[in-house]
């Protein structure tokens, strides 16, 4: 597949590889338009799809991870073709479709949409010189994909009005103290670490992965009970599975874990 607003690579040593998808608009400061997230969406499928591939990393340059939607491109649509064309919506929730572990290793600035993909992955990483921030309030519109939504389910109400309503970006450390980032790393080794993490990932139990990400997922869609009663059944679940029986036998016999996906 060839693509012209992102790159594609495969990292890493183990048997599972981890898939990197590089957001690549540099002279937009990786604007994000309509071509780039359908892009975005057919690599993270694709990835997803590919038995080889354990992790997913979507990271950006050292400046920007994304600067938001991109403004040039939309900003002549009207509400009836924008809302017929799902024009800025229609690729944006392809990365809920994907099962495997995705992380995003973010530099530089993340703001509006690129905020909201970050937020979209299952992990972020920052850099020490990473910004956040939703300012679409300054451009007359507001957050379209999770700045209102899982924003204040990360930080909490007060914070998320703060930034939304008063476009205050934060930086890395903040955003780490308020549960916004899983990691902040130095700005030099972004990658390394990232894809160490990845690794790490990679050398588990895939069937367990996909578990616990729907499980945690879960926690965001359902009341407590619903979740812990999903999450119960998930638990029993993987006493059907090989991973299980692999995982434990290893603690016990004090060796490496093989797991299969079996
Ligand atoms: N869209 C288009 N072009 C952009 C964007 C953008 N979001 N951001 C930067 N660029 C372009 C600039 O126009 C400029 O282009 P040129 O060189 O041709 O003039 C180039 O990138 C470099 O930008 P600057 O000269 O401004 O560089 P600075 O280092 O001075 O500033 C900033 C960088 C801080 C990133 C600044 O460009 C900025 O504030 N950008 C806009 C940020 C913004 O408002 N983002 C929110 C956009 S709205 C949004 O994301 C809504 C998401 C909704 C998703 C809904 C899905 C369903």
């Amino acid at each position: 597949m060839t693509y012209e607003c992102i790159l594609t690579d495969v990292r890493g040593e183990g048997a599972l590889k981890t898939g990197l998808i590089t957001l690549n608009r540099p002279k937009q400061m990786n604007a994000l338009n309509d071509q780039l997230m359908d892009e975005l969406g057919q690599a993270l499928l694709a990835f997803d799809a590919d038995d080889g591939i354990g992790c997913i990393v979507v990271t950006g340059s050292e400046k920007a991870f994304a600067a938001g939607a991109d403004i040039a491109a939309m900003k002549d649509y009207d509400f009836a073709h924008t809302y017929r064309h799902e024009y800025i919506s229609r690729n944006w929730e392809t990365m809920r479709k994907v099962r495997k572990p995705v992380i995003a290793a973010v530099a530089g600035v993340a703001l509006g949409g690129g905020c909201e993909v970050a937020m979209m992955c299952d992990m972020i990483v920052a850099a020490d010189n990473a910004r956040f921030g939703q300012p679409e309030i300054t451009i007359g519109v507001i957050p379209g994909a999770g700045g209102t939504q899982r924003l204040p389910r990360a930080i909490g109400k007060a914070k998320a009005m703060d930034m939304v309503l008063t476009n205050r970006w934060i930086t890395a450390a903040e955003a780490d103290a308020w549960g916004l980032v899983s990691r902040v790393v130095p700005a030099a080794t972004l990658m390394d670490e990232v894809i160490a993490i990845a690794e790490k990932i990679n050398g588990l139990g895939q069937l367990a992965l996909f578990a616990a990400k729907e499980s945690v997922n879960r926690a965001f869609e359902s009341s407590l009970n619903d979740g812990l009663w999903y999450e119960r059944r998930l638990f029993h679940a993987m006493f059907g599975t090989a991973d299980q029986r692999e995982g434990m036998a290893a603690f016990l016999d004090k060796r490496p874990a093989k797991f299969n996906a079996a």
